[in-house]
């Protein structure tokens, strides 16, 4: 036990009328809904790199936090820090972690050495993970931040940087997969380009598609059982990012033979800079069949950075979850907190309540979205919109040819009466469940 967190209670559902400052209003976890207890459908995961490892630091600067595992540069504060990530856990009652190689053992600059420290602290966590019951949602490879990936990882001009990539993800991929992680992810935060002048793009896609054709191959080769996620976003760090947003991560997941076995985790404020909603990317994933988790987190609108805040926007959360569940739900994704406080936010209890502020945000989308679900009122609406595809006229249509229809349009004198979309009818509907 450390003494991190001393003072601060564990956190229980204490209900809405409560005053407690230390307690969930929203997030019952036993409370079913849908047929499903709200754990099991929210599947809440803390991220490493945001609650632990970043420091505080902005482009104007540096570190503002202090913490008992500072200096990152050494297997003793690694391990503290993994005794305070885990304390954190059970505080919050999460089910579910993530992490990269470099947010849980000291950088070295030399793979063996890395290797090392990553098996060695590893084990220590899945220690943790036997003695508490809280599980890995995801693991990862930060292919980011160390100075030799700033030309890319898979996509580098420099064929060593490959190699060095390859022998990262797989080392992170055998621990994730010794510690019974549900998903793997690769998000290319380096793979796309600073400025076109000097990048051969077409070789840059090539090389990325074979790079991922060899993760899948590889977890089968170990009868990993996860799901291989690749997470879009359209530029930060890189000026342009290959895996932009949904639907271009599909079209380059088909084009290299990857679409049935790759899926894809979706982030809130990724959804913001690619000039989309969150809904539209997990509507756009659903529809394309590669829906597999979500980065839950909130952009600020007008500063156009990834300023990764913690949701608190219920009717925006809202819309995200009845996208999920009209998906069917997560099977062995999950609500990852890709979030952090605010560089002022020095306090043990700061990074306590603003995750326990988040769980009770989405608690509160997710009811509102499973009730308005559950109504049936909007898919009613939905699904009488489309019903003139429902006779065999229509249905025959669609397997039938450009001139034949031309033909039928002549012969019947086809003339569409337009009809109101309803959309504020829809709206209001809406409103009236968040
Ligand atoms: C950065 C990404 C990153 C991934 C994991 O913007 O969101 O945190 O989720 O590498
Ligand atoms: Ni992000
Ligand atoms: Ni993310």
């Amino acid at each position: 036990m450390t003494n991190f967190f001393k003072d601060i209670p564990a956190i229980s559902y204490v209900g809405p009328d409560s005053d407690k400052e230390f307690g969930f209003r929203h997030y019952n976890k036993d409370e079913v809904v849908l047929g499903k207890r709200l754990e099991d459908h929210l599947r809440f995961a803390i991220a490493w790199w945001h609650s632990f490892a970043w420091e505080g630091g902005d482009p104007f600067g540096g570190q503002t936090f202090e913490r008992p595992w500072h200096p990152q540069d050494s297997m003793k504060t690694a391990r503290i820090k993994a005794d305070v990530a885990f304390e954190m856990f059970r505080i919050l009652d999460v089910p579910f972690y993530c992490w990269h190689d470099a947010d849980v053992r000291p950088e070295t600059g030399n793979f063996a050495d890395n290797l090392k420290t990553l098996n060695e602290i590893t084990d220590y966590m899945l220690e943790k993970q036997v003695q508490t019951g809280v599980k890995l949602l995801w693991g990862t490879a930060n292919l980011f931040s160390h100075r030799r990936w700033m030309a890319g990882a898979s996509t580098n001009p420099d064929p060593e940087v490959f190699a060095f990539a390859a022998a990262t993800v797989k080392s992170c991929l055998d621990a994730t997969h010794k510690m019974g992680g549900e998903n793997y992810v690769l998000w290319g935060g380096r793979e796309g380009y600073e400025t076109l002048l000097n990048t051969d793009m077409k070789q840059e896609l090539d090389h990325m598609g074979r790079f991922l054709n060899m993760v899948v191959d590889y977890k089968h080769k170990i009868g990993f059982k996860g799901t291989i996620l690749v997470e879009p976003k359209p530029q930060e760090p890189s000026k342009h990012q290959y895996d932009y947003d949904a639907a271009t991560c599909f079209g380059f997941l088909q084009k290299y033979g990857l679409e049935k076995e790759v899926k894809l985790n979706l982030e809130q404020g990724h959804a913001i800079l690619a000039g989309h909603s969150f809904e539209h990317e997990i509507a756009t994933a659903a529809a394309l069949g590669v829906f597999g988790s979500i980065d839950m987190n909130r952009n600020d609108y007008q500063s156009g950075w990834d300023t990764d805040q913690f949701p608190n926007n219920v009717p925006e959360v809202a819309l995200a979850y009845y996208e999920v569940l009209r998906a069917g739900g997560f099977t062995t994704g999950g609500t990852n907190f890709d979030a952090k406080i605010r560089r002022q936010s020095i306090d043990p209890a700061d990074l306590i309540l603003a995750h326990m502020g988040a769980m009770d945000v989405c608690a509160r989308g997710l009811k509102a979205a499973a009730a308005l679900l559950e109504s049936g009122e909007m898919e009613a609406a939905r699904k009488e919109r489309y019903a003139g595809w429902d006779t065999p006229a229509a249905k025959t249509m669609l397997g039938s040819s450009l001139d034949a229809i031309a033909a039928d349009v002549l012969a019947k004198n086809i003339r569409p009466e337009p009809r109101s979309g309803r959309q504020e009818r829809l709206e209001n509907l809406w409103n009236r469940f968040v």
